[in-house]
């Protein structure tokens, strides 16, 4: 039978580039963001059963709204791809704008908690589901500027190991993608939409692509009923963690 996935933030990176994998793969697709013009181009473009929803994840009571009143032939979700989010800023938390400090929050955190608060009885109820958190490699790791940003994907990687303890007994996966560093609109975002600037940050290496991701996504969908991939975490090969810092007196 055909499976539905729901992708959130399909409008660019990760978020469609999963929505022209699993179309390639022929499964219906539901597709949310807030850009109405690049979800109806992308539907038009991918030539499966699709649905799209205009959406700000923020809104707690939209989300609701637009799961609750699901096209019929949409209601039973086999995959949620919790992807919607965003990075803003990269300066220490002394001078950080809080305004963005709480965008984060309330994308990453609270609109992934929603996504998954209304979707996840459906699961339940049919004893069947898996729900892919995209986490960060911010959320493992420090760095300068992290800040808000890494807490957040601290956050996601956290929520998915306690869904998975609550979820016990039943069929439901739960997995977090901890991507690294990859090229996609993510920096242009982080930058309020200096497109100079973002493109430096990728200059002269290969990041991660989208579709590094998306394979990821599909792969995990493609395991044997009975396992679960926790947590993948994936970094280009010209990434690495750095040692420690350590501040001398007189530096
Ligand atoms: P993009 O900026 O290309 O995509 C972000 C997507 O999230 C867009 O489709 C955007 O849609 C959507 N989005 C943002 N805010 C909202 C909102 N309030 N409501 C609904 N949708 C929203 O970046 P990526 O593809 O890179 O990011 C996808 C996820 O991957 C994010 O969670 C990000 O934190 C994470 N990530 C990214 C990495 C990277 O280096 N690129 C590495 C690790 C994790 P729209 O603007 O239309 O609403
Ligand atoms: C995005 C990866 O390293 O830019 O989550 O924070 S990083």
């Amino acid at each position: 039978m055909q499976k539905t996935i729901l992708i959130t933030g399909a409008t660019s990176g990760f978020g469609e580039a999963c929505a022209r994998l699993f179309a390639r793969e022929n499964w219906k697709l539901i597709l949310t963001g807030r850009r109405s013009d690049q979800l109806r181009k992308l539907q038009d473009e991918l030539a499966v059963d699709s649905h799209i929803l205009i959406q700000d994840v923020r809104d707690r009571e939209a989300v609701k709204n637009d799961i609750a009143n699901l096209p019929e032939s949409f209601q039973s979700i086999d995959v949620l791809v919790n992807n919607a989010g965003l990075a803003l800023g990269l300066g220490p938390a002394q001078e950080a704008d809080l305004e963005q400090w709480e965008t984060m929050v309330d994308t990453n955190i609270k609109g992934l908690m929603y996504c998954t608060r209304f979707i996840l009885p459906g699961m339940v109820q049919r004893n069947s589901g898996h729900i892919i958190n995209i986490g960060s490699v911010a959320g493992n790791w420090p760095y300068p500027g992290g800040n808000v940003y890494g807490a957040t994907k601290a956050f996601v990687k956290q929520f998915s190991h306690n869904l998975r303890a609550d979820l016990l007994g039943t069929n439901i996966r739960v997995s977090n993608i901890e991507p690294g560093f990859a090229e996609t609109e993510f920096s242009i975002v982080r930058f309020k939409g200096d497109k100079e600037k973002a493109d430096e940050i990728y200059s002269g290496l290969q990041p991660l692509r989208a579709e590094d991701i998306a394979d990821i996504v599909f792969w995990l969908t493609t395991q044997l009923p009975h396992v679960n991939i926790n947590r993948v975490e994936v970094m280009p090969v010209c990434q690495s963690c750095g040692p420690f810092a350590i501040h001398r007196e007189g530096e």
